[in-house]
């Protein structure tokens, strides 16, 4: 029988270098795990059925190597991309592990560490435009601060900004093909950082020099760190366009980044999230930006890997049952779900504002009606718990 599971290539899953090759390394206990020969990671993710890999400039070439040795490692790592047909969708730049990027990196109160961030960033879409990404993520890991006194947050969002715009000015006078994709987050590792949440950064793109240029990669850990709805902060980053890549994982309110297996906490919030990028058709990568416990062995980190994308698939299913369901039909109905897709007033024309502002209501009438919320989330919840 075939399993009705099983991840394929075409369903777009992808994971990061940095995700199957974490070592299990915590702020309070070394490394659990030997390190991961980025070839082994491209030959085991083709054979679990992923699409892709996605990488930071450091995991793949090693900070210091010569241009020899990059040129090595590099053409190594494309020809097991070109034996197992893996694809390179999403690069992005270390700009947090170095020492020197301690006080912020595009943001740092030093130019010189500012103009070396960009500078390895520069570097780094190329490297990865030159393997395939059309996406590149934009994580600001030191982009914030602890001492308040010590940073004015409009200059940082100043020189965020002029950062982000010579990068798009490199894209196009090189011809690099990417987007921009930034990727918020409201602690962890700075006490604070700058773009804490989807709305912030989506604020922040309209004041750029190419705002078509730059989007969003939501993480599921990031808004639910700052007890915000996942699935609307995706939402919302449709609406506008913005969802240029998204990263899935799990984790719970008030906890620590926890960058657990997709789906193994808040497995309703998953589900919602998956249930809208499938019927929104969107066709970008399924990325796992999350890691194995520190209890596994090198196996489990393949455990984690195939167990988010089978997480994924089972509730893609159940999301295709919800809107086969006519009982949820029924339900759906009754909550008028459907009417709040209806337009009522034409803005442009004042007669239609005027008439709005003289109509009559029946409030108590329209007070009157239930809508049904307990019934539909019960069929919801029954139907993800499996007895639907
Ligand atoms: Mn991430």
């Amino acid at each position: 029988m075939t399993d009705p599971y099983a991840p394929r290539p075409e369903h777009r899953f992808t994971f990061g270098l940095w995700t199957v090759g974490n070592r299990g390394r915590d702020p309070f206990g070394h490394e659990t795990r030997p390190p991961l020969d980025p070839v082994d990671a491209v030959e085991r993710l083709a054979a679990l059925g992923a699409h892709g890999v996605n990488f930071h400039d450091d995991d793949l070439v090693p900070p210091g190597s010569t241009p020899a040795e990059r040129d090595a490692i590099v053409g190594r790592f494309r020809a097991a991309l070109d034996r197992t047909g893996l694809r390179v969708p999403m690069a992005t730049t270390n700009l947090f592990s170095d020492p020197v990027f301690k006080d912020g990196a595009f943001t740092a109160n030093e130019p010189a560490v500012r103009r070396y961030a960009m500078r390895k960033t520069l570097r780094a879409m190329e490297l990865g435009a030159g393997l395939g990404a059309e996406v590149y993520v934009m994580w600001g890991g030191r982009e914030g601060v602890e001492c308040e006194a010590a940073k004015d947050v409009a200059d940082a969002l100043d020189r965020y900004a002029e950062a982000v715009n010579v990068c798009c000015a490199h894209i196009r006078a090189q011809g690099l093909g990417l987007r921009i994709a930034l990727e918020p987050k409201p602690n962890e590792p700075r006490g604070d950082l700058f773009l804490p949440t989807v709305g912030h950064a989506l604020a922040f793109i309209d004041r750029l020099e190419w705002p078509d240029m730059v989007g969003l990669n939501p993480e599921f850990a990031h808004e639910t760190m700052s007890g915000l709805n996942f699935h609307h902060a995706v939402a919302q980053a449709l609406w506008a366009g913005k969802l240029f890549h998204v990263d899935l994982n799990a984790q719970r309110i008030g906890k620590y980044d926890q960058d657990f297996r997709f789906a193994s906490e808040g497995q309703r919030d998953a589900f919602w999230t998956v249930r809208l990028l499938e019927s929104s058709g969107w066709d970008g990568m399924r990325h796992f930006d999350a890691h194995a416990y520190r209890t596994e062995d090198p196996e489990g980190v393949w455990d984690f890997a195939r167990g988010c994308m089978r997480s994924y698939l089972i509730l893609a299913e159940k999301a295709r049952r919800l809107d086969e369901d006519p009982e949820i039909a029924e339900a759906l109905a009754a909550a008028r779900t459907a009417r709040l897709a209806e337009p009522q007033v034409d803005w442009r024309d004042p007669a239609a504002v005027a008439a709005v502002r003289d109509e009559e209501f029946d409030t108590e009438a329209l007070a009157a009606v239930g809508y049904g919320h307990e019934r539909l989330d019960q069929l919801v919840n029954e139907l993800l718990l499996g007895v639907r």
